[in-house]
């Protein structure tokens, strides 16, 4: 199977609670390497942009207010197959249905406060990946 990269975002319900590394060695220990990383605090403009896919959804105001609410810490992640393994560490998105030993079912407090977000496709990574790294932050 391929290297490739994911996007991950340490939400604010996670920072708030000092378990950027709880989270990270948890990614860590599925098999992704940081290739990048750091601590933002969101502008109204980055969280609305970044999640205008969901602008129509009854949650957007919520999940907007959310984002920008603490910092976050953004991340590259590597490895084989990085967007499926990452989705499969992080868990359902709501915590109630994720599975044992995942991010989300161990951390996450709620559908909206849940801990991680991951890229859903490589095509969506690449774009995730841009909307918050220059090329040359990142260093595999
Ligand atoms: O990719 P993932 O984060 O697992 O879920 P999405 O369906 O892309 O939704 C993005 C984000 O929106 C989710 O992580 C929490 C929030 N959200 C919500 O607050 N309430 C919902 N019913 C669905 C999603
Ligand atoms: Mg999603």
């Amino acid at each position: 199977m391929a290297v490739t990269r994911t996007f991950s975002i340490i939400k604010p319900d996670a920072t708030r609670r000092n378990l950027t590394g709880a989270v990270t060695k948890m990614l860590e220990e599925a098999g992704l390497r940081v290739v990048a990383s750091k601590r933002i605090h969101m502008t109204r403009e980055q969280a609305e942009g970044f999640y205008a896919v969901h602008k129509e959804r009854p949650f957007f105001g919520e999940l907007v207010e959310f984002m920008m609410s603490e910092p976050v810490v953004v991340q590259v992640l590597e490895g084989e197959d990085a967007v499926t393994r990452n989705r499969d560490i992080m868990g359902a998105t709501n915590p109630a249905d994720a599975a044992e030993g995942t991010i989300r079912k161990e951390l996450a407090l709620s559908i909206g406060e849940n801990t991680v977000h991951g890229s859903d496709s490589e095509e969506n990574a690449a774009i995730e990946i841009a909307f918050f790294f220059k090329p040359e932050e990142i260093v595999g």
